[in-house]
């Protein structure tokens, strides 16, 4: 398996947390985001959408982290990380899918208006990010984990992002539930420190 990443990237980070957690074994292969080698022919025929992470696993090549973290916990960690019933699989796409809306163009994006990162409407993407926030308050107030009552890949989906949001202009401390669950990841073994820029 290759890992086409950086190692800023929140998104690339999901993918390399769970690999150490189950201890699964890739390449990395680094792209250069400062000459924006992601936007460049070569590795838009991997992704067309210019983004990292890709994965190449088993001769296919797959973008979005999404597919990346479904894969590994799937292939490598049974049904721990991403229950194969019905109703569990239900509840954890439920937060993977909440990873990429409110906290992606919430959370990541007001952050990257404010690290010069990203163009466009600083207030309008705080917006998505505050209620990213709320519906995290709201969810962890009296659930100890995103899904199912155990770790599973939507925490992993959900944390960069959300640990990184006092970069994007979010006090985290109005938010105590949420602090907790940030510290309950980090307390898993296996997991990496995210490397702050
Ligand atoms: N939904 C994608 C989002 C990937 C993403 O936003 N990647 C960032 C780095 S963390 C990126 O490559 N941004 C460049 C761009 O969007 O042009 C995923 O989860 O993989």
């Amino acid at each position: 398996m290759k890992l086409y990443m950086t190692d800023i990237s929140g998104n690339s980070y999901k993918v390399r947390v769970l690999a150490s957690i189950l201890n699964v074994p890739y390449e990395k292969v680094y792209v250069d985001w400062d000459s924006r080698e992601h936007k460049q022919p070569p590795f838009l025929k991997l992704n067309p959408r210019g983004q990292v992470p890709v994965m190449e696993i088993e001769g296919k090549v797959f973008w979005d982290s999404t597919a990346h973290l479904v894969y590994i916990a799937r292939k490598f960690g049974g049904e721990r990380w991403l229950p194969a019933d019905a109703l569990g699989m239900a509840e954890v796409a439920q937060w993977l899918a909440f990873a990429q809306n409110e906290i992606h163009f919430g959370l990541q994006w007001s952050r990257g208006v404010m690290k010069g990162l990203k163009t466009g409407s600083l207030q309008e993407y705080q917006g998505y990010g505050r209620k990213a926030l709320e519906v995290l308050a709201w969810h962890l107030k009296d659930h100890e984990w995103l899904a199912v009552g155990r770790p599973t890949i939507a925490d992993i989906a959900c944390y960069p992002y959300v640990k990184r949001a006092p970069e994007g202009g979010f006090m985290l401390d109005a938010y105590p539930a949420v602090v907790t669950w940030l510290e309950c990841c980090e307390a898993l073994p296996g997991w990496l420190k995210l490397q702050e820029r």
